[in-house]
């Protein structure tokens, strides 16, 4: 079972993220991680820290000449904020006692945001104490484990892709992109492959910066040639459908979940809500539709599994409008100036994407098990075979 750790503070020395039980073997480069860190910090409407910050990958353990060891794969993703602004940011989050208290404590709380209930919680005076760790900065460390998960599942012909559905109160329409339609998706811009829509995304973003504000909205990530039966219906814990929305939903700002066509087929009837089965000699089975994203009963069906989710607009404001109180005086006020992107929704996606990654590697490691990638495979294709032979059939 792969299970895996982050730490790091947004503006601190670096993040860290440790990968356990990934099978020896398995292929893997900083420059794998570094491509998907990039991918995750473009995207049309960032802010301008993603301009600069570099990410810079560090593999500390577990990979020797390229391949995993089966022990456990330490990533350090370096923050070039702390060298490239030292009076700001050495200080200010330093480890060392005597380096604080800090002569500017944040107490005019954003609302939507972690401050106030972190604030609480824990009893601090300062929001930097909590909104430090609730940034999403530290979806950079999610996303260099699921670039791990993803070399796993490559392993097996599993291909993940993502794009944005809806961007504000843009939507796109037509088909879901299959594993190669992404290729043609400009990391820069929306991430969107129907270009109309593209093009009212970009006009949204720019109007919502004009303004100071900010903008959710919905990724779709869709996971192709995903093997029959990862996740299982015997126990509420081992449902497939539940582990996605579990770690769907773990992404800083987003507030819903879908699998398949979810919500939608909620207001249909049963007769038009499921995907009809055929069978024939060559195929084998086949469904009509995928109504159900690839998952039913908790188990993979073998189509593509599709995942959903929406982010609420950022609670950071360029232009803080949102009424607050000042933690320290009770007063009234806005809340306090953070430089903030005015939508994380392309990022999004790729984000999703990798949780999507960690948890479909999860479930096959439990699934195939093996200590190298070879038994992992061999294991993954004695299943494949038996089931294809066997009464049911695939
Ligand atoms: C963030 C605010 C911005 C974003 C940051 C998340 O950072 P800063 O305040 O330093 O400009 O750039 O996102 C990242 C650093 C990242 O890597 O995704 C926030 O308010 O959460």
């Amino acid at each position: 079972m792969i299970r895996y750790l982050t730490a790091g503070e947004s503006h601190g020395r670096a993040l860290v993220v440790v990968v356990e039980g990934l099978p020896a073997g398995l292929v893997i480069s900083t420059d794998d991680i570094a491509h998907e860190l990039t991918r995750r910090r473009l995207g049309y409407g960032r802010g301008p820290r993603m301009r600069f910050e570099q990410d810079q990958v560090t593999l500390l353990g577990g990979v020797r000449h390229g391949r995993t060891l089966g022990s456990p794969v330490a990533v350090e993703i370096g923050n070039t904020e702390w060298d490239r602004n030292p009076e700001k940011w050495q200080q200010e989050m330093s480890p060392a006692m005597a380096d604080g208290p800090t002569q500017a404590p944040l107490t005019q709380v954003r609302p939507g945001h972690a401050d106030l209930a972190g604030m609480q919680k824990y009893g601090f005076t300062d929001a930097r104490d909590v909104l430090e760790r609730a940034s999403a900065r530290e979806t950079a460390a999610r996303v260099a484990a699921g670039t791990l998960a993803k070399a796993l599942l490559g392993t097996l012909g599993v291909q993940i892709v993502s794009h944005v559905v809806q961007m504000g109160p843009a939507k796109a329409t037509g088909a879901r992109p299959g594993p190669g339609d992404l290729d043609r998706v400009d990391e820069n811009e929306v991430r969107c492959l129907d270009l109309e829509a593209a093009a009212a995304m970009v006009a949204e973003i720019k109007e919502a910066a004009k303004e100071g504000d900010s903008l959710g909205g919905v990724v779709e990530a869709i996971a192709y040639g995903v093997p029959i039966g990862l996740g299982s219906h015997v126990h509420w814990d081992r449902k497939l459908d539940a582990a996605l929305a579990r770690a769907v939903m773990s992404i800083q700002a987003v507030k819903g979940v879908e699998i398949g066509d979810g919500f939608d087929v909620a207001g249909r009837r049963g007769s038009d809500a499921h995907d009809p089965l055929t069978w024939t000699s060559a195929d084998g089975y086949a469904r009509g539709s995928n109504y159900s994203g690839g998952v039913e009963g908790g188990m993979s069906t073998g189509e593509p599994v599709v995942v959903r989710a929406a982010m609420k607009p950022l609670a950071t404001l360029n232009k803080p409008t949102l009424a607050t109180v000042d933690t320290a005086s009770k007063d009234p006020g806005v809340s306090f100036k953070e430089r903030t992107d005015v939508t994380a929704v392309p990022a999004l996606g790729v984000v999703v994407e990798h949780m999507v990654a960690l948890v479909l590697a999860d479930e096959a490691a439990r699934k195939f098990g093996g200590d190298s990638v070879e038994e992992f495979v061999r294991n993954h294709r004695t299943f494949t075979e038996a089931l294809a032979a066997g009464p049911v059939g695939a």
